[in-house]
């Protein structure tokens, strides 16, 4: 494809295109339509003008209202001169703008490199230096942290970056709700073209961006959406912060964007706030990592909220332990979907149909018909079903390349561009896949590996225990040793008593761990995942 600006070929050098061939079948096919993602929201504003797209605390849009208001921000981006192609780093809190927000910029042509809350210096101008972002969209605060110092430093020491944003008191910087103006026309969007980037879980290292075309990602929402059941009925709850993928577009903002239902946000995923929120809203679906699943179930025990309306939990973003999944329905009243996603692409579903035992105990199958997954051996050969293996993923959702990142694809992609995952998974004979943990969350104690996966699971089981995580710390004669760290309720066990019950359990003795330790909580990741990074520092 030929770009015909400076600016345009800019923003696609270091981007890797699907391989022609295999765009044209996904277009045949119909999983491309061809339209850009700021088309999902003006073709429901067509069709449900009058209905309600965003409620929350400040207030209500209809479909209408908030199409309008993004044209007036796609507007307002322009003619502060941003230009089509450019990348902006949007660090939004769950507050109602980032709707309006993220369809301006895509209206626009403007590519927003999605960073959480949670990033902080190192992570903000890694990102904003990888993608030459010339704009940098922040909040003034949350909590006690101000993103304005943030942005100065930011600013300092990045040279492309000539806007800072700020919703609330912009102090130095611009006020972003002042980024509002008439146009006529906005310019042509082609939906083979980077829609917006979206920041790499990855467990080493610093991050990576994953550049997200506006087909494959309108894809990724829109058959979401329907595996999910959504449509114009349902209010879904951003509670895990917005700019990420799960939240964002499996289902999420996006998918319910493209069915017609409202979306409400929480500032944070706590029991306190998201249980007022779910009550006031009547939201029917939301979306939780494992360790907020677990939080919310034991929640209702002391929240008095009505959740009566939620229809459907999603969990994922980490191994939800069965002993954890089969608490959710009863407490909750709603129906557990496992989704094993990740940003690079691919997504695995339960169905609402599936057996309760499924949804339990694996963690879905692919969403499209299109998905390529194999399972492969050390050696890069396939697996029986059943067995433990890599799985490594193409398909018209998921990346060919990270953004600007040669070397490292040269190794994360195989030669005919799958991507390997890093994740272990079985695969029944149903599709559905059992994740077992990841290629490089083992312990190697004295040349014995231990999953670490598998461990935590025998320890949850243990009475009383709620988090559970097992690390390898250094040791001299073993390379490694096991360390076993919980979170409990009531009184600590011993090592001894933790040993015993997991050899009563079956597991091997060289899998026991060597070392107890007892802690208040686990830390978290960005998202709310478990952090073995900073566990293993610690
Ligand atoms: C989601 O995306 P990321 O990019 O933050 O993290 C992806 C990684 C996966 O490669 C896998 O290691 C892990 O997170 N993961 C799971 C899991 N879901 C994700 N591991 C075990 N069980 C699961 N259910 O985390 C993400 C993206 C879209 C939807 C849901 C999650």
């Amino acid at each position: 494809m030929t770009s015909p600006t400076t600016a345009a070929q800019d923003h696609r050098d270091g981007f890797v295109p699907f391989p022609a061939d295999l765009a044209e079948q996904y277009r045949a096919a119909g999983y491309w339509a061809g339209a850009p993602l700021g088309e999902l929201l003006r073709t429901a504003a067509r069709q449900w003008p009058e209905a309600t797209a965003l409620v929350t605390a400040d207030g209500s849009l209809t479909y209408a209202e908030l199409d309008a208001a993004a044209d007036r921000t796609a507007h307002g981006f322009l003619a502060l001169g941003l230009t089509p192609g450019d990348r902006v780093v949007v660090q939004l809190p769950n507050v109602p703008e980032f709707l309006r927000v993220l369809f301006g910029l895509l209206r626009a042509g403007i590519i927003p490199v999605l960073t959480l809350p949670a990033h902080r210096r190192a992570e903000i101008e890694h990102l904003t230096r990888l993608s030459g972002a010339v704009a940098y969209l922040i909040a003034d605060r949350l909590g006690d942290f101000d993103y304005r110092a943030l942005a100065g430093e930011v600013a300092a020491a990045v040279p492309t970056l000539e806007h800072v944003l700020v919703l609330g008191d912009p102090g130095a910087f611009t006020d972003l709700n002042s980024v509002a103006a008439e146009g006529d026309s906005l310019p042509e969007v082609d939906a083979n073209d980077i829609a917006l980037m979206l920041v790499s879980g990855g467990t080493t290292g610093l991050p990576k961006l994953i550049a997200r075309t506006h087909n494959d990602y309108a894809y990724n929402a829109k058959a979401s959406a329907e595996v999910c059941g959504l449509g114009p009925r349902d209010v879904y709850l951003a509670t895990l912060p917005a700019a990420h993928n799960f939240p964002l577009a499996c289902p999420g903002i996006l998918g319910t964007v493209a069915t017609g239902g409202a979306v409400t946000f929480t500032l944070d995923p706590s029991p306190e706030n998201a249980f007022a929120a779910i009550e006031k809203y009547g939201v029917t679906v939301t979306a939780l990592v494992p360790p907020l699943a677990q939080l919310w179930c034991a929640a209702t025990e002391w929240e008095e909220a009505d959740l009566s309306t939620l229809r459907l939990l999603q969990v994922g973003g980490a191994r939800l332990a069965e002993v954890n999944a089969v608490e959710v329905t009863p407490a909750l009243g709603a129906k557990l979907q496992q989704v094993f996603g990740m940003a690079e692409g691919l997504l695995n579903y339960t169905r609402l149909d599936d057996s309760d035992e499924l949804i339990t105990t694996t963690q879905g199958r692919p969403l499209s018909p299109a998905d390529e997954v194999r399972v492969v051996d050390g050696d890069g050969n396939d697996v029986a079903d059943g067995e433990e293996g890599e799985l490594l993923t193409r398909g018209p959702y998921t990346l060919r390349g990270y953004y600007r990142a040669p070397e490292h694809n040269s190794r994360a992609f195989t030669p005919d561009g799958y991507y390997r995952s890093g994740d272990l998974v079985r695969r029944l004979p149903s599709g559905h896949l059992v994740v077992s943990g990841r290629i490089k969350d083992v312990i190697n104690r004295g040349g014995e590996n231990i999953s670490c996966d598998e461990l935590e699971e025998h320890l949850l089981a243990y009475p009383g225990v709620r988090h559970a995580a097992a690390v390898g710390l250094p040791d001299a004669a073993l390379g490694e040793k096991a360390c076993a760290v919980l979170v409990v309720e009531g009184d600590m066990p011993t090592l001894a008593q933790i040993k015993t019950f997991l050899t009563d359990r079956g597991l091997a003795t060289y899998k026991l761990p060597d070392v107890l330790r007892q802690a208040d909580s686990l830390p978290i990741t960005a998202v709310g995942k478990i952090d073995k990074k900073a566990l293993r520092g610690a």
